[in-house]
């Protein structure tokens, strides 16, 4: 599908968006990610600079997205237990595989999973993924819970976002030039999901080892 929300000048090439690809698996997606999150809790991670991000995040897979003061970086273990991540739940593997596969990408296959949490409040400032080792694969990202403004910026810091409004069972596929485009969220407004009460999840699928 291609995205008329867009100016010409922030056309994502590579962004594919599947609203409600998801929809059918939202109360498993989000058994899973309650799952992962028993054995390797939410945590709200320090940035280099020490500041606290205010979405709190977990990881299931090979390796597990973490940051600290000495920077940003993929971890085979989590550094809060020192035990290896959570397995991948096939559940999240195959939607990925399905959800790149409609985006144009035949063979996807994600090595972990980043699962963010936002409550009422909590935001993501412009950034872009650059911590993985393939950029050939795409990020697949599923919204799960209370509505959010993605925020889509450009090659550059300084391009404008453009804001496009995600639902739960969205399902965006990020590949290409899109793959390392500027990106954020708005703070979530308050509100009650039933699935997921007062919370957004984002599941962001990825080969990252
Ligand atoms: C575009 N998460 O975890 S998902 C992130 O809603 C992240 O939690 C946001 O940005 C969230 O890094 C946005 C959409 C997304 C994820 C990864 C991307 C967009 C992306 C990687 C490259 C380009
Ligand atoms: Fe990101």
């Amino acid at each position: 599908m291609t995205l008329d929300l867009f100016p010409d000048r922030l056309a994502p090439p590579g962004l594919s968006y599947l609203p409600g690809f998801a929809l059918d698996e939202e109360a498993a997606l989000v058994r899973a990610a309650m799952e992962v999150a028993a054995a390797a809790p939410f945590r709200r991670m320090a940035t280099p600079g020490g500041q606290e991000m205010s979405a709190a995040m977990t990881n299931c897979g090979a390796a597990g997205w973490v940051s600290d003061a000495k920077g940003y970086r993929y971890a085979r273990r989590d550094p809060v237990s020192a035990l290896p991540w959570p397995a991948l739940p096939a559940l999240f593997r195959a939607l990925a595989g399905r959800a790149a596969r409609e985006a144009g990408f035949a063979d996807f296959v994600p090595d972990m999973a980043l699962i963010n949490r936002y409550e009422p409040g909590a935001r993501m400032s412009l950034h872009r993924d650059i911590d993985e080792r393939d950029f050939a694969s795409p990020i697949v990202s599923v919204s799960l819970g209370l509505p959010a403004v993605f925020l889509w910026g450009g090659r550059v810091r300084a391009d404008k976002p453009a804001r496009l409004p995600l639902g739960s069972g969205d399902v965006l596929v990020w590949g290409g030039a899109a793959r390392k485009y500027f990106h954020g969220v708005a703070p979530v407004r308050k509100g009650e999901h039933p699935l997921t009460g007062a919370a957004r999840f984002n599941l962001t699928f990825r080969r990252a080892l």
